[in-house]
């Protein structure tokens, strides 16, 4: 060997070795101390970094940021059963046991605002394969996930983002999303996320005779004359979003939640959930102090349905928009994937006028959809206080 050649080599080793060092020095000089609130939500909210980024650093405590209140806590134990709630055949709808489904729909409907459906028209391989899309997408480094945060997506209909409103939540929730916005199929599969925007359109699409088809039987089954039902039920359905949600490990499930308590602002949540469970609901009807949680237990093939609070408002209080939180786990991450059905923007809600009058009173106001959402969105989860907009003053 020259001289020249191990002059080369010396020379090479010596900088690999030197640029080694400096990454290491790099990143311990960039790995977050997290020993304010600030350095930390700029690392899992500003940076796009996720709860799943947090976990990925081998935490083994859970930040104080994440702690929730005593009361908000959710005990793990502290359920009732929901034998109460048989999955719902809707492939029965079409046969002899019509008249009882339609019962079991409305019945849920009205009592406890959740239940959950099986033959619903989705393909059960494609709850799969979205499965497997979430954590696709989730699994991904946080660079290739923060392209769709908030003000620098390349489109409007998708959106990266984690908890529900962090700046003005006291205590984070435990969850990393990713919205899609439904405007047409061209739009989707042009700005959707490559890992999973095509199961996301299949689910969208096969899913969509079921909500209509839910929505029209608990329109009917209030009893009133429409003059074009199917123009209410068009009406009621005609914006759809699909997200996913992934709930990282928790190294304390007791002290955080994966969502806080919430009730849904549309008319049809459709839910996909693993089998990993934590979905809990509140039944209405005890007095805050006794306070009554289900869990909705994992049902291989299933799909969950949930009343919103929009159909909780058009039928004056009839069905029930329940209030649902997400309990963490210590030993899986966990996915789901709802798809959001919600009136447009511009449509103006309100109890039917027939119902006022059958009831004698409006428990609800008129307003434009688009005002409730502004609502919504611009105030951290608490339970069913988002229907407070709605109120009515003659109530
Ligand atoms: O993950 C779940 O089971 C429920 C999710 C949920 O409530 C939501 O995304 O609003």
């Amino acid at each position: 060997m020259s001289s020249c050649t191990i002059y080369r080599e010396l020379w090479y080793s010596l900088a690999s070795s030197l640029v080694h060092n400096e990454k290491i020095f790099l990143h311990q000089q960039m790995a977050p101390s997290f020993d304010n609130g600030n350095s930390l939500f700029e690392f899992v909210v500003q940076d796009g970094n996720g709860v799943k980024g947090l976990v990925d650093l081998g935490l083994e405590k859970v930040p104080e940021r994440y702690i929730q209140p005593q009361h908000e806590r959710i005990d793990k134990l502290d359920k009732c059963s929901n034998e109460l709630l048989p999955p719902i055949d809707l492939s029965k709808l079409d046969g002899p046991s019509h008249d009882q489904v339609v019962e079991a729909i409305a019945g849920a409907a009205q009592m406890v605002g959740f239940f959950q459906v099986v033959n619903h028209g989705v393909p059960v391989e494609l709850l799969e394969s979205l499965k497997d899309a979430a954590h696709r997408f989730f699994g991904q480094p946080a660079e290739k996930k923060a392209v769709y945060l908030k003000g620098v997506s390349p489109s409007p209909l998708v959106k990266y983002g984690t908890s529900f409103v962090p700046e003005k939540e006291k205590a984070l929730e435990w969850k990393d999303y990713v919205s899609m916005v439904y405007t047409n199929d061209t739009d989707a599969l042009e700005h959707w996320p490559i890992e999973c925007k095509e199961v996301a359109l299949e689910y969208l699409k096969t899913s969509t005779k079921m909500v209509r088809r839910i929505t029209e039987i608990l329109i009917a089954n209030l009893g009133v004359t429409l003059e074009d039902s199917s123009k209410v039920v068009d009406a009621l359905t005609s914006l759809k979003m699909v997200n996913m949600n992934f709930y990282p490990t928790c190294p304390s499930p007791e002290l955080t939640v994966g969502v806080g308590r919430h009730s849904d602002m549309g008319t049809l949540t459709v839910l996909l959930q693993d089998g990993i469970g934590g979905l809990y609901v509140k039944l209405e009807g005890k007095p805050d102090a006794e306070e009554e949680w289900m869990e909705i237990q994992p049902i291989p093939g299933a799909l969950v349905i949930n009343i919103g609070d929009t159909l909780q408002i058009l039928s004056n209080g009839r069905y029930k928009s329940a209030e649902h939180r997400v309990r963490t786990t210590s030993t899986q991450s966990r996915v789901s994937i709802p798809i959001f059905t919600v009136p447009r923007p511009t449509e103006k809600i309100g109890p039917l006028p027939q119902l006022v009058e059958r009831d004698g009173v409006a428990h609800y106001r008129d307003f434009i959809f688009q005002e409730y959402m502004n609502n919504f969105f611009g105030k951290a989860h608490e339970g069913k206080k988002s229907l407070d907009f709605a109120q009515s003053s003659s109530a």
